[in-house]
């Protein structure tokens, strides 16, 4: 009897058939394809697939993709996503989401994930603004900025993400643009395939509420010499992994690099910041919890454990 090779996976295996109600044209199509692409590449099997997101335009991703979604709520993406992981180390995750959830309401889970290392990829759909609750300025909108859905220019600075998550200790730091989802795909394929918390900041345009950072602004059609505001890291020499995880002085200095590039602005950078091959929480932590440490959560029998024992030792 012969047996036959699994049939490869492609692209329309990873569609859900759910109706999709983003904007025509919202960036958003262009990361959800990067997502399908990247885990068409990686052959990932759906059912091994979990896609977590937070509240937003941005937090239906899920729907549209074929595997385990699980629609959470505004800014705790990272906790469900994180306790899924845990439960079940089988699973890939990724957890995506606003930059208003990310950044804004979600900004202490933000820097939990960063120091836990806990082995997943967050994609943050960067559009500068709340797209579903019509466009008020997210946490990334410099002050001064006023887009067409707001009554005046932001009063309040915009935080850097990249600087961020250098800071909070992502060992997998890099951004992307919507618009260009060969390439964000490349990129998440990396994030994915890296051991540990891996953020992707992706530059995103909302034609319906963001009239400054359109596809227009971020291909420099209003340039006189018709430049892309964009550049990718990797064609300008830049090497932002650590390539010796015991030197401290490495660490650091690829950080210091990280953090500076995050501030260029004309062009902006794209592509990896930083990586670092670091214990992972599964690795450094779980396995010291015998519990969680023996196999994944979700395979043993939780609801017949006899807590007796330990409620009589707590005595
Ligand atoms: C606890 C809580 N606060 C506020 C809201 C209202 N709300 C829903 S989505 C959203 C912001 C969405 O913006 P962003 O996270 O940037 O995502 P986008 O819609 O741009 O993809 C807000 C404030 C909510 N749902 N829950």
């Amino acid at each position: 009897m012969s047996v036959s090779a699994p049939a490869k996976l492609t692209l329309k295996d990873y569609k859900s058939d759910l109706h999709n109600d983003w904007c025509p044209g919202c960036g958003d199509f262009g990361i959800l394809t990067g997502i399908q692409m990247a885990i068409q590449q990686m052959q990932i099997d759906p059912d091994k697939l979990a896609v977590f997101s937070g509240i937003g335009c941005s937090g239906k991703t899920p729907h549209y993709i074929n595997a385990y979604g699980f629609h959470t709520l505004h800014g705790r993406v990272l906790t469900v996503a994180t306790g899924g992981r845990l439960a079940n180390t089988d699973l890939t995750v990724i957890a995506l989401g606003g930059d208003g959830d990310g950044y804004g309401i979600g900004a202490g889970y933000f820097v939990g994930t960063g120091r836990r290392n806990v082995d997943f990829t967050y994609i943050v759909h960067n559009n500068n603004v709340y797209g579903l609750t019509k466009g008020q300025a997210s946490p990334t909108l410099s002050k001064g900025k006023k887009t067409k859905s707001m009554p005046e220019q932001a009063i309040q600075d915009g935080i850097n993400p990249v600087a961020m998550a250098v800071a909070s200790g992502y060992t997998f730091i890099a951004r992307a643009y919507a618009l260009e989802p060969k390439y964000l795909a490349s990129i998440i394929v990396k994030a994915v395939e890296h051991k540990g918390s891996a953020l992707v900041d992706v530059l995103q345009t909302c034609p319906t509420y963001n009239d400054l950072y359109t596809k227009e602004w971020y291909e420099g059609a209003d340039l006189p010499e018709k430049r892309s505001r964009l550049y990718k890291l990797e064609e300008r020499g830049y090497d932002g992994k650590v390539s010796d995880p015991n030197d401290r002085e490495e660490i650091v200095a690829k950080k210091a690099a990280a953090v500076a590039r995050s501030y260029e602005d004309d062009p902006i950078p794209i592509g990896i910041y930083y990586q670092a091959e670091l214990p992972t929480y599964e690795d450094a932590v779980m396995q010291r919890i015998p519990a969680l440490g023996e196999k994944p959560l979700v395979e043993q029998d939780v609801f017949h454990r006899d807590v007796q024992p330990l409620l009589e030792a707590m005595r």
